[in-house]
């Protein structure tokens, strides 16, 4: 049957900040029909593709009209008759046409959502699961979720400076069993907070809003929950954090504001270093500008606004030694074929790879898909309430009962081997 390409439309759909997003709809010849919604960060990389936003006044200026308007415009001309399976073929017309090295003319918001609709009609031109059409008959493993407790950052009005303080559970088994373990720790934080003074909602992805007094205070309460829940810190259960430094300045030194103040590189490091040895965490992203890491093999280390889904990138920081791992997010780069660049680049060098959502979200859940028919090992989606996060939690174990009785629970095997070792 032809998978080549009829039509493509786009139209304008509202992410879960209550912003404006890009829908892509794809259909093949033979009705086959593929879709997809661009996510958006809020803690960016200087690096990422631009989405491209209408400014003025309406919808505070992240309108998606014009991004919209390319797609009918101009995208869907330029690969109209292309065929789907050809990824990389429809991808490389989507970056020439756009001509920018950032996607800032089409906007990343539309290439993004287009790139994946095409994706999505693939495989159901082929009929098959998404993550099974991307695995290609290979092996895959089910991932290993990373979910947040708490959320901060510039996802929580910069309440604490740490953006994202979350768990992970190698040693489930199951996704299944992770996703049960991390609600009892859920749970649990709420309780503490409540015990300690208001609780006052959830952040942009979910966490629950950090009323605390510092960045410790945060620690000292995520391990205590984890411990209340009836599991136990560092052997069931285990912290991973998102510093996001680049939103507390740069290699010239950052401010913490619920702290002391500034640091300069080398202390921040010392800083994190130290946090390290006093909580049972395993995974730091985007520590900061630093090459040297006292903490070295023990804890994944992963770069995000550092990266920015390049492959090039991976390929430098793998050389300067300065990560272990590799956050994948397709809207970073702009398309499939470059993230999957990217996530192989990492790979190649033994990193680990984490496909991951952003804070804008929908009800999309083709990360759930990405990650496992990449067999990427490692999901970031946010933490564990709100249906955009819930869809790709749901989605996951929708895969998992899939796959029966072959399915592989990446655990820890999802790190690069000197961070599995230390779990063995
Ligand atoms: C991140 C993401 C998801 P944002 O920093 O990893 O938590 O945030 O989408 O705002 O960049
Ligand atoms: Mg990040």
């Amino acid at each position: 049957m032809s998978a080549r390409i009829a039509s493509v439309t786009g139209r304008q759909l509202w992410d879960s900040r209550g912003r404006p997003t890009v829908e892509a709809e794809v259909v093949l010849e033979s009705g086959a029909v593929g879709r997809a919604i661009a996510p958006t960060g809020a803690s960016r990389g200087a690096h990422e593709a631009i989405d491209l936003r209408d400014g003025g006044v309406a919808f505070g200026g992240f309108g998606v009209a014009r991004a919209v308007a390319g797609i009918g415009a101009e995208i869907a001309g330029a690969i109209a008759g292309m065929d789907a399976r050809d990824q990389a073929a429809v991808d490389k017309a989507l970056c020439e046409l756009d001509g920018t090295p950032n996607k800032a003319r089409l906007g990343a918001n539309a290439v993004v959502a287009v790139s994946m609709a095409v994706l999505h009609a693939a495989a159901a031109a082929a009929r098959a699961p998404l993550w099974r059409y991307l695995a290609g008959g290979k092996a895959v493993r089910v991932p290993l979720p990373e979910i947040q407790i708490f959320g901060g950052g510039a996802h929580a009005g910069r309440r604490t400076d740490v953006q994202d303080f979350m768990v992970m559970c190698p040693k489930a088994g199951s996704f299944r069993r992770a996703l049960e373990i991390t609600d009892d720790v859920y749970r649990a934080a709420g309780r503490l907070m409540e015990a300690k003074g208001p609780l006052s909602g959830v952040a942009d992805e979910g966490g629950w809003w950090p009323n605390f007094a510092s960045n410790e205070d945060a620690l000292d309460t995520l391990t205590r929950a984890i411990e209340a829940s009836g599991h136990r810190a560092g052997e069931d259960v285990f912290i991973s954090l998102d510093i996001a430094a680049n939103e507390l300045g740069d290699a010239s030194g950052y401010s913490l504001a619920l702290d002391e103040g500034r640091l300069t590189s080398e202390e921040m490091g010392a800083r994190i270093v130290e946090w390290a040895g006093r909580y049972p965490i395993l995974s730091i992203e985007d520590p900061a500008g630093q090459d040297d890491w006292a903490i070295g093999d023990k804890v994944q280390i992963i770069g995000d606004d550092v990266l920015v889904t390049s492959a090039g990138r991976v390929e430098r920081a793998g050389e300067a030694g300065v990560c272990n791992a590799a956050l994948i997010k397709v809207n970073q780069v702009g398309t499939v074929t470059e993230a999957k660049a990217a996530l192989d680049a990492a790979v190649t060098r033994g990193w680990g790879a984490i496909v991951s959502a952003r804070s804008g979200e929908s009800e999309d859940v083709t990360i759930a898909h990405l990650a496992t028919g990449w067999d990427a090992g490692q999901l970031k989606v946010g933490s564990f309430t709100r249906s955009e996060r819930m869809a790709k939690w749901n989605e996951m174990l929708r895969i998992e009962e899939a796959m029966g009785a072959d399915a592989v629970f990446a655990g820890a095997s999802a790190f690069a081997a000197p961070v599995a070792a230390t779990l063995a």
